[in-house]
């Protein structure tokens, strides 16, 4: 069966010409955050991108066509949409199948990218484990896609409604480099610090890159994940998320949401909460993200080319 993928022209003509191109995922315009910042935000995400002399390959799933790149309108559809699925590792393939529309997460995204012959990828925070998944086993997919999908992923950690000691240990057991850029610390979404310390920390996009083509050079799968923190000017302290993080939880818990929603709700929830200072603490983080990953972009088409 043949993939049903189509490149923007943009994205395609980089690619065959060995140019930088970065990834970026929609289910962050879908579930992540409200309108109309959704689509503002993708937007500038994209501008970002460009301006790192990089092309943006936003990516999503269009009544059952796999898009790589999207066009204005096609941004502004996905952004408006109402019934879209969140679309993960499990159930990409039968959403193509069904024709359905729906956004790709951390994982999805990962996985076409990698289809498609693109590197390096930014968003804003992955999926990781999530508080009490001890009873609930809840941990993202986003982990174990990172283990075997060889994309380097520039998020500001993991979002810190998680539990990210845990987290930081699983990705630890699945053979996954983790770097701080610029600190030594772990970054926690919203804040800068989230108090642990990062396992490794490269603050150069050329050594990051390199990592990742020696990755395969040993013949290990996945990816790497950059963990950029927010700058400075947009934190909001931990010791402000806290209680906002501890209110979703029990906001969450009150109203039996499970699964996939969990994570679209807590986000909603604090983004409320906050008057919309954590959602413009999100925008930020994800636009510094964008940057970095088009330096990384263009050291991986630099060492690519050698
Ligand atoms: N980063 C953000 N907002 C988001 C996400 C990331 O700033 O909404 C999305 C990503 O798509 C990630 C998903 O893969 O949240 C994690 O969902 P889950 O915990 O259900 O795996
Ligand atoms: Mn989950």
């Amino acid at each position: 069966m043949t993939l049903p993928m189509t490149l923007s022209a943009d994205v395609a003509a980089a690619l065959d010409a060995g140019r930088p191109v970065v990834a970026l995922e929609s289910t962050i315009i879908t579930h992540g955050m409200p309108a109309p910042e959704n689509l503002e935000t993708a937007r500038a995400v994209e501008a970002e991108v460009r301006a790192g002399g990089a092309v943006p390959a936003t990516i999503a799933i269009l009544e059952g066509r796999i898009h790589v790149g999207l066009d204005e309108a096609e941004l502004a559809r996905l952004a408006g949409a109402s019934a879209v699925r969140k679309l993960s590792r499990a159930d990409l393939a039968v959403a193509l199948v069904e024709g359905a529309t729906g956004s790709t997460t951390v994982a999805a995204t990962m996985i076409v990218a990698a289809r498609a012959g693109i590197g390096v990828f930014a968003t804003g925070g992955i999926g990781g484990v999530h508080r009490g998944a001890e009873t609930s086993f809840d941990v993202s997919a986003d982990l174990y896609e990172l283990a075997q999908t060889p994309v380097t992923v520039v998020a500001s950690g993991a979002k810190a409604i998680l539990d990210l000691p845990k987290t930081l240990e699983l990705l630890e057991t699945l053979g996954v480099p983790v770097f701080a850029v610029g600190q030594d610390d772990f970054p926690a979404f919203w804040s800068r610090s989230s108090g642990l310390p990062a396992p490794l920390r490269q603050d150069d996009p050329a050594r990051i890159a390199e990592a990742q083509l020696m990755r395969r050079a040993l013949g290990l799968p996945g990816g790497q994940l950059v963990a950029n923190p927010i700058p400075e000017a947009a934190e909001i302290p931990a010791s402000e998320m806290g209680p906002q993080i501890e209110a979703a939880l029990a906001a969450a818990d009150a109203a039996g949401i499970k699964a996939k929603e969990v994570t679209p709700f807590l986000l909603a929830h604090i983004a409320e909460q906050s008057q919309g200072r954590a959602l413009a603490a999100n925008i930020a983080l994800v636009r510094n993200n964008a940057r970095f990953a088009a330096r990384i972009a263009a050291a991986l088409a630099a060492a690519s080319a050698k």
